[in-house]
């Protein structure tokens, strides 16, 4: 017989992306990730990137951690506002999204420099399989809110995306976004 540890509950999602009851809120402003951005206006300040509202169960792999993320809208010089991005510090747990509102880009890396980006939009479902770490990009004008769910021990490794960069950057064109070649990326290549 399993013994639960958790009885169940019930999480409101408001329109804007915040949860009810909120639980805990993770608050990304730009100075929390400079070294990410290629190159930061001197007149930016220090603007609020992204919120995450999470909903925190025990870490362990019988369980499912869940969260959404507002990501507000904007560029830093070319690129626009992203998550910082991660690996799980156990590689091979793996993640769904589902977008709520708002447009972006799910960008995603291996550790051999495999590249993957996909559309975020209202009902996209986003499987990131393990081994892939994944940054999200707000492409459009209104917040980016998604909903992200992941095997309760996977742990964020933000390191290694610190040193090495995503092998890929979105940054805006002329005529929308565009994926082009992370000139200062220093992890392995495909
Ligand atoms: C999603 C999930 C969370 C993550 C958040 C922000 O909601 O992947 O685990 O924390 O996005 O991304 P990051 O942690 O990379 O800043
Ligand atoms: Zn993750």
């Amino acid at each position: 017989m399993v013994k639960p540890d958790l009885s169940p509950f019930t999480t409101l999602l408001n329109e804007d992306g915040t949860l009810q009851p909120e639980r805990g809120v993770v608050e990304r402003r730009l100075s929390d990730m400079k070294e990410m951005f290629q190159k930061i206006p001197d007149s930016i300040g220090d603007p609020i990137l992204y919120h995450v509202y999470l909903i925190p169960v025990p870490e362990k792999n019988s369980e499912l951690q869940s969260s959404t993320t507002v990501l507000y809208p904007g560029t830093v010089g070319s690129e626009y506002y992203m998550t910082k991005g991660h690996f799980h510090e156990i590689r091979d747990r793996s993640e769904v999204y589902m977008g709520i509102s708002g447009e972006g880009r799910l960008v995603m890396a291996t550790e051999d420099g495999e590249v993957a980006v996909e559309p975020m939009r209202p009902g996209s479902i986003n499987y990131v399989p393990g081994g892939w770490a994944h940054r999200s990009v707000n492409v459009g004008e209104e917040p980016l809110v998604f909903f992200a769910t992941y095997v309760g021990d996977a742990g964020h490794d933000y390191g290694t995306i610190e040193e090495e960069g995503f092998p890929v950057l979105v940054v805006k064109g002329e005529e929308g976004p565009e994926v082009v070649e992370n000139p200062r990326y220093t992890g392995r290549t495909r």
